[in-house]
């Protein structure tokens, strides 16, 4: 997976998917039962066992740390709780100048040590690399200003544009969270870092590209010296693939609305390239999602490409659907741009 994400050459195809720890799996649905997602996250022992199930079950070729994009903001101490069937809630939304206050720096070793120990913890037990991540300043922006899960993100947007000042100051600061976290992740061990920029797609490319990019290409290159593959992902970000591909990552993510073939002429040749598949595609016959995932190998063709779903796993999905994958992706012969399958 980390030569795919170099745009190096490949024997397979690697594959993980978005959301493999929870939701869908007994594993999880077990821990679960006795433990909310905080204290998962913030116990060292319970992350690893959650992180690893997937890998065990379904053979991705890469794990991703079991946490959430808002333990940071819990670990500074924003007052926050995950709602069962919501998502995040934030008892004091951010929306004045004097809020910003309350987002001081985030020091991961000291506000955060479970983070940095399930991460040394599961290097020492994985074979594959284990991915870390961060949420992105638009994203996190959202979850503050709206005070939980939006679909129109109107108040986000609305501050965006009344009071850039403030909105500009509030990105760099989570801009800052995210660099942080993703840096320590990497030193306790992380091998790629994904930032995700999940609704950064309700964006018009020229909005995107005054108000969230210049606080997003600071992280991507506060991490270049780690030598770590940096991946960046959004959803329903067609239009704003040219844009998200000069941001610094090395991987862009491409949820399914556009073809993987199309989504590569729009990014152009320097990034590689992870996704495709519609999550609820899963849910179909064998035969349709035979059909899917083949469609989204073919269009990758000879480019550098991790097969992944353009979003996370849908909690009703069987996991013996993404074992089946994973076996369909692995045996899939990844052709060089010379035409002959590559020989390693
Ligand atoms: O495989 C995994 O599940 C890894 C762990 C993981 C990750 C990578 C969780 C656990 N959350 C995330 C990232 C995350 N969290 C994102 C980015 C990915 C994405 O777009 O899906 C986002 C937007 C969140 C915010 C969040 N946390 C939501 C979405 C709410 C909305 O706006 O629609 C939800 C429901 C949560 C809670 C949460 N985080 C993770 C789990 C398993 C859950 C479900 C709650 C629970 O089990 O208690």
């Amino acid at each position: 997976m980390l030569r795919a994400y170099r745009g190096q050459p490949v024997d397979h195809m690697p594959v993980w998917f978005m959301r493999q720890a929870g939701r869908s799996l007994s594993e999880y649905r077990a821990v679960r039962m006795h433990s909310n997602l905080f204290e998962i996250s913030r116990s060292p022992q319970l992350a690893a066992e959650v992180t690893i199930a997937p890998v065990r079950r379904l053979g991705v070729d890469a794990a991703i740390l079991f946490s959430d994009i808002t333990v940071p903001l819990a670990a500074i101490g924003i007052d926050l709780e995950i709602k069962p069937g919501i998502g995040p809630v934030i008892a004091q939304p951010i929306r004045e100048p004097a809020d910003l206050r309350r987002l001081r720096p985030f020091e991961p070793e000291q506000d955060a040590p479970y983070v940095t120990e399930a991460v040394r913890l599961l290097v020492r037990e994985l074979e594959v690399p284990l991915i870390g991540f961060a949420g992105g300043p638009f994203t996190l922006a959202s979850y503050l200003i709206e005070g939980g899960p939006s679909r129109t993100h109107t108040r986000t947007r609305a501050l965006m544009y009344g009071n850039p000042r403030l909105w500009r100051s509030l990105l760099d600061a989570l801009a800052g969270i995210a660099l942080a976290s993703l840096r320590a992740q990497a030193l306790a061990g992380a091998s790629a870092l994904q930032l995700f920029e999940s609704w950064a797609g309700i964006l018009d490319p020229q909005t995107y590209r005054t108000y969230v990019l210049p606080s997003t290409v600071p992280i991507f290159r506060g991490l270049a010296d780690l030598d770590v593959p940096r991946v960046y992902f959004g959803v329903g970000t067609g239009e704003l693939l040219a844009d998200m591909g000069s941001a610094g990552a090395d991987v862009v993510g491409v949820d399914w609305r556009v073809p993987l073939d199309q989504a590569r002429m729009r990014l152009g040749r320097k990034v590689a390239t992870q996704g495709n598949l519609d999550p609820a595609a899963c849910l179909a016959p064998w035969e349709v999602v035979r059909e899917r995932v083949t469609d989204v190998l073919r269009r990758a063709g000879a480019s550098a490409h991790v097969f992944n779903l353009g979003h996370g796993v849908l909690p009703e999905t069987d996991p013996e659907v993404l074992r089946r994958i994973v076996d369909l992706v692995h045996q899939h012969d990844v052709i060089t741009p010379e035409g002959a399958a590559v020989d390693l």
